[in-house]
């Protein structure tokens, strides 16, 4: 049985403070459409897609904080995502503010099948930034603040021919998140991220934004021979300038797509989930050349 398929990233423009959820959804209803014409089975928007990305600001009143958070998925909002994903047999990954029954706030990403079921979520587990408001810088990241870390680990699901994980934004930065996913036997990894293009606490870096972005999922991918989907909100979002550069990178860490704009833009690449021994079979031969004696360090708590 072949495990060939088209997959697609469609990166998102910006999305104003106040532009309804409604727009956001359409927006990612035209793109799946342009995706599914291409022949794609899947398409992975963007890290918390329905809004602008709101951790940008300082909120202290909790109620105005919800807002920006979902109580339930499909939402009245998301349902026509849903609707049109099964109409077109696509599934989607999508990443939202999710506010559960208990209270409890989270990045969350969910994968969608194509008859528009869920079939996974995860919880983002690297939230970068700061707790508290810091006035010095043009605009805040408070992740830290407004997330609880996720509590479901990085979990693995069956899923289009083959076995499929997921992260957010600032995990894809860390090699301990694909090398979970990785052991974990995952082929295939869609994350969704908002990387400002100015970082306030080190600018000289600024111009290294797109280079790291490209050299985390790049290495993510070929040292764990899996595929890689990444996918930006991007563009002048309020007073914050996003990077784009969404990619679609193959396991011997190769970009085989990528975007070109910094606004909605689909790309589409075939995945072929068989590509995946090349580099497992051989040089990241997981069990005749790891040696996991060595790597202690790794989960020893040091903070
Ligand atoms: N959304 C997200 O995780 N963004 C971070 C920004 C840099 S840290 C302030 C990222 O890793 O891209």
């Amino acid at each position: 049985m072949t495990r060939q398929f088209i997959a697609a990233a469609a990166q998102m423009g910006p999305i104003a403070a106040d532009e309804p959820r409604s727009s956001a959804v359409a927006r990612m209803i035209d793109m799946m459409r342009e995706a599914h014409a291409r022949g794609a089975t899947l398409v992975v928007f963007p890290e918390l897609a329905l809004t602008t990305f709101f951790p940008r600001w300082y909120i202290e009143d909790e109620a105005e904080l919800a807002k920006w958070f979902e109580t339930e998925m499909p939402s009245t909002e998301t349902q026509p995502l849903f609707a049109e994903a099964a109409h077109l047999g696509i599934g989607f990954y999508l990443g939202y503010g999710e506010l559960t029954p208990e209270g409890r706030f989270f990045n969350t990403s969910i994968l969608v099948g194509d008859t528009g079921e869920i079939i996974g979520k995860y919880r983002k587990i690297h939230l970068p930034g700061h707790s508290e408001n810091e006035e010095w810088r043009p605009f805040q990241h408070l992740e830290k603040r407004y997330f609880e870390k996720g509590d479901i680990g990085f979990p693995v699901y069956d899923a289009f021919g083959g076995k499929v994980g997921m992260c957010l934004c600032n995990d894809r930065r860390w090699p301990e998140t694909w090398r979970v996913l990785g052991l974990k036997g995952a082929e295939l990894v869609v994350l969704g991220y908002n990387t400002p293009l100015h970082y306030p606490p080190a600018p000289e870096h600024d111009h290294l934004q797109y280079f790291h972005n490209e050299l985390s999922a790049q290495a993510g991918a070929y040292q764990n021979g899996l595929w890689a989907i990444s996918v930006a909100k991007a563009g002048r979002e309020e007073n914050c300038d996003l990077i784009g550069g969404s990619i679609i990178v193959a396991p011997t860490g190769e970009i085989l797509a990528k975007t070109a704009t910094v606004g909605d833009e689909v790309i589409t690449a075939t995945i072929d989930l068989d590509r995946c021994a090349e580099i497992r079979r051989n040089v990241f031969d997981f069990a005749l050349h790891r040696q996991p004696e060595e790597y202690a360090e790794i989960v020893r708590k040091t903070n």
